[in-house]
This record gives C-alpha cells, structure tokens and sequence, in this order.
C-alpha cells in the first residue's frame, strides 16, 4: 500500500479534513484507477468510467463553494489533485478542465440561471465540460484567436477552429472563448449544437489516457443566455488558467512521487554486480537528489497554498510553482526511467507513461518557456512576449 513521500513530515501540519480527502483519493486511485490506467493508456481512451466515482468524491470543482460544491480549501484540493495526477496525468487533466476550467468561470462570470443550470450537472459528472481556448495558429498566444462571434437576432453565431481540447469528444459543453466586436468572451455550447463538430486527435505518445480533440464551428448559434456576462478579454482566461494551474503545480508531485517510489523499490530489489542497486554510491545520489526536489515541490504548494487561502496568491507566483514543479516531475521521471533499466522503457512500471504525460503538462497551460517571461517580465517590468 502506498504511504506517500513526506521526507519534511508535512502531515503533522495536515487538518484531519485535509488528511481524510487526500486518503480517500489515494484509495481511490489504488483501488479503482490504477487497476484500469494501463489498458486505457493502451488504448488511447479516457477511463470514463470512473467519472461517477470522482464526482462521489468530490474531485469536480474540488476548490469551490456555493451551489452545493465541494469547497475543499487550498491544501485538500491541492492533495486531491496529487493523488489523482499519481495515478495518472489523464485524470487530473479530467480533472481540472471540468473544475477550475469550466465550473470555476461559470461561478466567477456567469449568471444565475448559467449557474444554477450547469453547476449540478457538472459537480455530479452528469456533464461534462471542454474549454475551447486554443487554436491550430494560437497556442502561447491566445489573444490572436481568429474564432468569431457575430449578433445573430437575440443570439450569437460563432465560427471558428480549436485545437488541443481535453474532453473535447466527450463533452456536453464547451466553453468557447470568441471575439465579438474585437473583444474576447466565453460563450457556453451545448455540444450537440448544428455546426459544431469535434474529432480525436490521434497519433499522441503522452496524455494517452485523455481525451483529446479539435473542435470546428460552423456558425454554430448560441442563444442570448449562452453568454458568459462577466467574462470580457484575456483577463479573464488567464484568471481561469491561473486556477487549473495552480492544481497542476500541486498534481505533478503526485506523478513525479509515483515515479520515485516505484524507482526506490526496484532499487532495493534489482541485484547488479552482486549486491543491490541501491548500494550503489550513484543510485544513492540520484535518489537524494529526486527527493530534495520533490520536497522543495511541497513546500512550495504549500506556501502557494497559504497564499490562495489569504487572498494574497499572484498569477507569477502561480507561474513559478507551475513551471518549477512541472520541470522538476518531468525530471524525476527521467531519472527514474534511467534507473529502472531496460524494463522501464515498458508499461510494465508506472514511470515511463508518467514520463510521456509530464512532456504534455511541462507544455500545456503555459510552457515552460511563457512562464520563464512571466517571471522574467515581473522582475524586470520589460515584456519580453511582443
Ligand atoms: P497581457 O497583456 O499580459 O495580459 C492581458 C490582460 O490579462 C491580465 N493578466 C492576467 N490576469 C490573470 N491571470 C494572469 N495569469 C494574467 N496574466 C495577465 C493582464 O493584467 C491584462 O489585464 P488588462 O486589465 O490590462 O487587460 O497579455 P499577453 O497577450 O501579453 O499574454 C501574456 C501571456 C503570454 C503570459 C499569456 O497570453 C499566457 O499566459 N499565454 C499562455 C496561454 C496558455 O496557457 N495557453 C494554454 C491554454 S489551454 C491549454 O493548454 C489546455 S486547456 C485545457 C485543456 O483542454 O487541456
């Protein structure tokens, strides 16, 4: 049974609350996800089927409060998306798109009846959500988004291309960012809608247990009460990328964790030149190496945490714990994969399939590269992007 890595005894400082959510979705993930998570990942398929099971436990709109859902404060969620991206990266994807992508903007720009409409229906799974923000031609840059919205009667129409949706063949409902009158704003798409189309993206190495597509849209019409009313420019789609983010920083300790408890195991296990390979002198310092990483990853959430919960967090504080712990997971994997030899390169261990996730979220959300120029435009006040 998996106990965690806690070098820095950080569950001392846990409330029971926080204590009981991150157990039970350790369980789950042991117990329900992990078994399927191979032969997903094989496959090329989202496990779907542990959706009923995730809302049960909370993990749709994890972070927040009112309408019923969860309202975790900011370690708890943090925890839930650790152990969920241990599992695997695909399920913390899930995730977060539904949560902080999705159900946050409907709380934080949406109206009543949007929120009284949708939030149920996604907090329990019965929906499920897309953000439709990146386009074939605008990924680092999605201010330049060429998806249109025009006034059609009390409605819109909306025509345009997106790329890189995850959940996109599985959703109920899209959040399409468009530009109307040469201002960004989130209109809500049912799915099923004339002229709306989506199709898997084939052919991924990483992320395979997720569902991944590109969306057209025909003049697809959305009615009056599709508009999200207090979402209005760039502003507020990084606001919502700021909250996914965030569950990322704290998700990827979760995979980079499984990566280094699988690699500590084998080591005590695998003989080589006669003794095993954790007696190694080089074993010993790849292995203090992960874990001083993996620790300065925690503390980090934590204090990233405590940020969110006073109300003092900024998005380049989210940029640093995002690009640092994202690296750093994927680094870890990389080591790990090393160590466990030529079987590592297999399914037969967690590793590699983290390793192939953690290329997608060192790139999605922000690259690692925008938030070096987040950080770097914060120190420096000169924009580096233009
Ligand atoms: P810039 O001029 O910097 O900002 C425009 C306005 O936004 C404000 N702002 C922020 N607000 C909240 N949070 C943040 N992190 C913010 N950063 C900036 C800013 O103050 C300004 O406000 P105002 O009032 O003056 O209008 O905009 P820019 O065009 O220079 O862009 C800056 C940049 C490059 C950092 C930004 O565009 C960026 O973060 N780019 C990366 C985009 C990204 O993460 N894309 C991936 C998105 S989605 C994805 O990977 C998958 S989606 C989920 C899925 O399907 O898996």
């Amino acid at each position: 049974m998996y106990t965690g890595i806690d070098y820095y005894d950080t569950e001392s400082d846990l409330t029971a609350d926080q204590k009981r959510i991150r157990d039970q979705v350790r369980a789950f993930v042991d117990r329900e996800a992990l078994p399927l998570v191979r032969e997903h990942y094989r496959a090329g398929t989202f496990p779907v089927e542990l959706v009923p099971r995730m809302a049960e436990l909370g993990l749709l709109g994890a972070g927040l409060a009112g309408h019923g859902l969860p309202g975790m404060d900011s370690i708890a969620y943090g925890l839930a998306m650790q152990e969920l991206e241990r599992g695997d990266s695909g399920l913390r994807s899930f995730a977060s798109v539904q949560g902080a992508l999705v159900m946050y903007p409907i709380l934080a720009f949406g109206s009543t009846a949007q929120q009284k409409r949708w939030l149920p229906l996604l907090a329990s799974g019965r929906a499920i959500g897309c953000f439709a923000l990146t386009e074939p031609g605008y990924g680092s840059d999605p201010g330049g988004m060429q998806t249109r919205a025009e006034r059609d009667g009390d409605g819109y129409l909306l025509t345009g291309a997106k790329m890189w949706i995850t959940n996109g063949t599985i959703a109920d409902l899209a959040l399409v960012w468009a530009k109307l009158d040469g201002t960004i704003r989130g209109f809500l798409v049912e799915c099923g809608s004339p002229g709306y189309t989506s199709r898997e993206i084939t052919g991924k190495l990483s992320h395979r247990a997720s569902d991944t597509a590109e969306i057209t849209l025909d003049r697809v019409r959305v009615s009056r009460d599709g508009l999200l009313p207090g979402a209005s420019g760039l502003k507020s789609v990084l606001d919502c990328l700021d909250q996914a983010r965030y569950g990322i920083a704290w998700g990827v300790l979760g995979a980079a964790q499984a990566c280094f408890a699988e690699v500590l195991e084998h080591a005590g296990r695998r003989q080589i030149f006669g003794r095993p390979l954790a007696a190694r002198q080089l074993t010993q310092l790849k292995l203090a190496e992960m874990l001083t990483e993996i620790t300065k990853g925690q503390l980090l959430t934590l204090q990233l945490a405590r940020l969110r919960e006073s109300g003092r967090l900024r998005p380049e504080q989210v940029s640093l714990a995002k690009r640092n712990n994202a690296r750093m997971a994927l680094e870890v994997a990389r080591t790990a994969r090393g160590m466990l030899g030529a079987s590592g390169i297999t399914d037969w261990h967690q590793t590699m399939r983290h390793l192939c996730n953690l290329e997608t979220v060192d790139t999605y959300e922000g690259t690692y590269e925008v938030h070096t120029l987040v950080m770097g435009r914060d120190l420096t006040g000169i924009d580096a992007f233009s």
